[in-house]
């Protein structure tokens, strides 16, 4: 976040207008993220809903997801992963005949070249069977190597993709450090320049695959002449001086290895630098942006794995008298874990359908769609624990597995409070941009004289609580119109609530956390509602079967969440919500100040 650092302490004015920011307007985002939080709603990435798929890829995939299917029923064996803390060799090896370790590197490097969108579909595979194997590939593929893809010269991809697609080598993406978790720019690691290599120290913390990796894409800091900036490197085990701790004993995705990786005096060749020196925090943003769609889809396959054995129980179970599914509570709890899956699947689709058609801008929807899915995974699958009562506890379920694998998602790849952070400030920065932009314009009204007349009309209208012209009417099922009314609303106010944030704080906003996860909760409910009226909508239009299902699950989602937005949207300044931020700061400093819990015990002792 350019100008609007999360961290207290490191933020360059977004006030400030200069030609930077000048460029920026003048290529008007597309992303419905970042336009929400100017009051606009840009339909271009989100209606119609994507199919991205040409028939040969819809073909392919069709034929892949059979045998992966087949696989994860027959061969793999989650539970005894789980027990092993490994993955079976035998699954290892299926995997890499499989090609499940290149799924995305292009043919021509020994990959099977798929897009976003057939991953997504693969990757919601595994993630129906085994969260602890979809952490061995996804740490491989969707971090570990995907800097390569990415950024790496034809060199450095002839070099490395073969063997890692295959499988014969693993990789493993090196970031978090002892002191450097969130505030991933502060890392100590380092990389000092000598003749033709750079010679890299350090230690990297909780690092996926690092006790087997061959391969690590490593961020250090670099000399770059003005100031120490970030660099990527890919490293070789075999340079000499890597080493590994011990596996971590950890709650959950158990199978997976997770170790700590040390760096000393280790040679890296110049050539191996990934992107440009002094620009491997980009790389690092880039690569987890690349990344964040893909837990989306893994989750949504949790759910549906979660939502048939809640399903499966509720209607067989009777408790007295009837089958547990007739009653309201049981109805509410399936009713809710099926929006939210909808919701997950509707959001990974959409941004792996955007990346596919060629999106730069996705990084706010991406954060969204990890933060969500993460989140509505840990509900749906501690409600179906809850429908299934005491069978649910017990670990021959399985279920008790998912949970302790599932917990995990919401701290690592950018913790969600973290993202939340994100989301929120980057599209502050661009709304502040907009509007100083205006402001500009508004100086020089003959200029404009369209702007003008467009802004004064859009605030007159505002303070009669008159709609804007905003609209979805076009875009929307005609079923689907109320829904879409409630998205206008909500971006309507979202959109004043963020002009207003911005008058009152200014640049003070970075530090007013409380509020920012208020507007990042409300931003990532409006995407939702959006993202389930684009997808019902298609939906009705093409008389899909379940079409009449999707239009219930959207409209419910929607009521919800339009309820959610308008509060959230309402505390941000409302007296009581100012009260309670100022209570919960006061408590949290006592707490830390006596070490715990305040409070008399009640009985004095
Ligand atoms: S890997 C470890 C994950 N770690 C993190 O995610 C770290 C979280 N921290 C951050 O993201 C950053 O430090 C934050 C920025 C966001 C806090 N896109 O001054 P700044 C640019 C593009 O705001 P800070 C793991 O967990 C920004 O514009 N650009 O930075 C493995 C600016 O540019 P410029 C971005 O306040 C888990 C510059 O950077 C972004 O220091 C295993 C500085 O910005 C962005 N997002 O903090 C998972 N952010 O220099 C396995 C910033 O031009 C995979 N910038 O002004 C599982 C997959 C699923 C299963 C798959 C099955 C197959």
């Amino acid at each position: 976040m350019k100008h609007s650092s999360i961290l207290p302490g490191k933020f360059v004015p977004t006030f400030q207008f200069n030609a930077h920011y000048a460029s920026e307007i003048r290529k008007e985002s597309v992303s419905f993220g970042v336009n929400i939080f100017k009051g606009k709603i840009s339909t271009e990435q989100v209606f119609p809903y994507p199919s991205v798929l040409n028939s040969e890829q819809a073909q392919f995939l069709q034929e892949l997801v059979g045998p992966v299917s087949k696989f994860f029923l027959e061969v793999n064996n989650a539970n005894t992963n789980d027990t092993l803390g490994k993955v079976e060799d035998e699954t290892m090896e299926g995997l890499k005949d499989m090609g499940a370790f290149g799924l995305q590197v292009p043919v021509e490097h020994g990959g099977l070249g798929l897009s976003n969108t057939q991953y997504a579909r693969l990757v919601e595979i595994v993630g129906l069977h085994d969260l602890g194997v979809g952490i061995t590939l996804g740490a491989h593929q969707s971090i570990g190597f995907k800097g390569i893809l990415l950024f790496g010269t034809d060199e450095q991809k002839k070099k490395y993709l073969p063997k890692l697609a295959s499988g014969e080598t693993i990789a493993a993406f090196c970031l978090t450090e002892t002191a450097s978790g969130s505030d991933a720019a502060s890392i100590k690691t380092t990389a000092v320049k000598k003749g033709k290599n750079y010679i890299l120290n350090g230690g990297k913390l909780w690092i996926s695959n690092g006790g087997m990796a061959e391969i690590f894409t490593v961020f250090a800091k670099t000399d770059t002449g003005k100031k120490d900036k970030i660099t990527a490197f890919i490293v070789e085990r075999k340079f000499g001086g890597v080493s590994h701790g011990p596996p971590e004993k950890k709650m959950g995705i158990k199978a997976s290895n997770t170790a700590e990786v040390y760096f000393d005096n280790v040679k890296v060749p110049a050539e191996n630098v990934l992107g440009e020196v002094g620009d491997g925090f980009k790389v690092a943003m880039n690569i987890l942006n690349n990344g964040r769609f893909g837990m989306a889809a893994a989750l949504s396959g949790t759910m549906i794995g979660a939502i048939s054995k809640a399903v499966d129980h509720a209607a067989n179970r009777t408790q007295f008298g009837s089958k547990i599914h007739h009653y309201g509570l049981i109805q509410e709890k399936i009713a809710t874990m099926a929006m939210m899956q909808y919701v997950t699947e509707s959001m990974a689709y959409i941004v792996s359908g955007n990346m596919d058609t060629g999106a730069s801008e996705f990084q706010i929807e991406a954060a969204i769609s990890k933060v969500f899915a993460s989140e509505a995974a840990w509900y749906v699958t501690d409600e179906c624990i809850q429908i299934l009562g005491g069978m649910g506890y017990m670990q021959e379920t399985g279920i008790e597995r998912v949970m302790r694998d599932l917990r995990i998602f919401r701290i690592f790849e950018g913790t969600n409070d973290i993202l939340r952070l994100f989301i929120a400030l980057t599209g502050i920065q661009k709304a502040g941009n907009y509007l100083k932009n205006l402001q500009t314009i508004m100086k020089n009204p003959l200029n404009n004289p369209g702007t003008v007349m467009e802004q004064v009309m859009k605030r007159a209208k505002r303070k009669l609580g008159i709609a804007t012209n905003l609209s979805l009417r076009n875009v929307t099922h005609p079923d689907l119109i109320t829904s879409g009314e409630l998205v206008v609303k909500a971006v309507d106010h979202f959109g004043a609530s963020i002009e207003d944030l911005l008058l009152k704080y200014r640049k003070e906003i970075i530090n007013q956390q409380f509020l920012l996860k208020k507007v990042a909760d409300a931003a990532i409910d409006i995407y939702a509602m959006t993202v389930v009226i684009s997808r019902a909508s298609r939906a009705l239009d093409q008389r899909h079967p379940a079409a009449q299902h999707e239009k219930v699950l959207c409209e419910t989602w929607c009521l919800e969440a339009f309820a959610r937005i308008t509060n959230n949207l309402n505390a941000l300044k409302s007296e009581s919500s100012m009260q309670v931020i100022s209570n919960m700061k006061a408590i949290s400093k006592e707490l830390v100040a006596k070490g715990g819990v305040v409070a008399n015990h009640p009985l004095g002792f």
